[in-house]
């Protein structure tokens, strides 16, 4: 495929990047409603059974939420804090996802809102300490007028690799071992868990819901767009330098590959991902088509000049061979092929981009950018 003619590359890989306008049949996919009929869930499918595995379940009939803990005017009088327990039960254990939730004392409702995929200890999101950090500036984002939501990854699921006994693998997998080979692994657990805060936040009347964005930062920045790319309720899908099996194309990858990642963490995906360790070519998909599951909703991916194991060419080339899916819907994807300068963000296109100068983080600088971005875009 060549969707573009300006992007600056030498690497004939990208020449053989799946088209996202062909089916596994061979079909040419000439329309949007094609695309959401047949190709969407074909590629939802090749995710889930060569990537990041397959759920179990959607959302359990056994859900069900009850709100501990409520603290008004906090964060010197700015703030509302609120902490549900997201309740499912499975095989006779319990699991519950604690979720913060953060809202605008002064806010005109209905209120906009970020859900944070929080990787950075549950420590960081307890109501009773709570307090703006970079990672989640709390001030800034209710300043701007919207809602802040996070819960921590632990709570679907430990990161670490214990055999998929703990977390909702323990609680819903069923026992028989051995797992299949698209058996679900922590990402999708995270995924999933972060589509089960939304069937809470869906509930919350206070909030905007069709102006809900999930956000992560690396490995929350890949669940970010897993999850998004399956659950249509999120309009905007953020990923903060998410790298290999995020946004980063893994063709002509020139940080972190797919060997590296699966043996460094070997509980992120399903145990197919593996067959594609030294042959990244053999994949039926590739991330900028992760990126197409979100059209015709936004998606925005940001990348730091210095984070070269998450490959920020290759996070920007994934947006760039998005963008035709994009203009099948009548939309603008990316708004240039030239991959910009540091803190020159693209945000016109229903495609997001910055590049940050500095380290692999998530900061006050990146926040500030989706802010920009969701107020352009949101009417809010
Ligand atoms: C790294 C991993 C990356 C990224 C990162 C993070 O060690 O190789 O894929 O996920 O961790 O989450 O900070």
């Amino acid at each position: 495929m060549s969707p573009m003619s300006s992007a600056h590359h030498n690497n004939t890989d990208y020449n053989d990047l799946p088209n996202p306008f062909i089916t596994l049949a061979g079909e040419h996919i000439l329309s949007a409603s094609d695309w959401l009929e047949k190709r969407r869930p074909e590629l939802l499918e090749l995710f889930r059974k060569h990537i990041y595995g397959r759920a179990p379940l959607d959302k359990p009939g056994s859900l069900r939420f009850s709100i501990q803990k409520e603290m008004r005017g906090a964060l010197g009088g700015i703030a509302d804090i609120q902490q549900i327990n997201i309740l499912f039960d499975g095989r006779g254990e319990r699991g519950c996802i604690q979720l913060l939730l953060v809202t605008p004392r002064a806010a005109l409702h209905p209120i906009p809102c970020f859900l944070l995929i929080n990787n950075r200890g549950k420590e960081s999101i307890e109501p009773g300490d709570i307090r703006s950090t970079p990672f989640l500036p709390l001030e800034r984002i209710l300043a701007r007028g919207y809602a802040a939501a996070a819960f921590d990854v632990a709570d679907v699921d430990p990161d670490e690799h214990d055999g998929f006994h703990n977390g909702v693998h323990g609680i819903f997998d069923p026992p028989d071992l051995p797992r299949p080979p698209d058996a679900w692994g922590t990402i999708a657990a995270w995924a999933w868990g972060a589509s089960r805060v939304m069937d809470y936040l869906e509930t919350d009347p206070r909030l905007a819901h069709d102006c809900i964005a999930v956000l992560g930062h690396s490995r929350g920045g890949k669940t970010a767009l897993w999850c998004g790319a399956q659950d249509e309720r999120f309009a905007l899908a953020i990923s903060n330098e998410s790298g290999c099996t995020g946004a980063a194309l893994a063709r002509g990858a020139t940080g972190e590959t797919i060997r590296q990642i699966n043996e460094a963490f070997p509980h992120w995906f399903c145990s197919a991902y593996r067959r594609y360790n030294d042959r990244p070519d053999l994949l039926p998909v590739d991330q900028h088509l992760l990126l197409a599951l979100m059209a015709p909703r936004r998606v925005y991916v940001a990348s730091a000049q210095a984070d070269a194991w998450a490959d920020p060419k290759n996070e920007f080339l994934a947006c760039v061979y998005a963008s035709p899916v994009y203009r099948l819907f009548g939309l603008q994807g990316l708004e240039s092929y030239e991959m910009p300068a540091v803190h020159q963000p693209l945000h016109a296109g229903y495609i997001g981009y910055h590049l940050r100068a500095g380290e692999h983080d998530l900061t006050v600088y990146d926040w500030e950018r989706f802010m920009d971005y969701t107020d352009r875009h949101w009417n809010v």
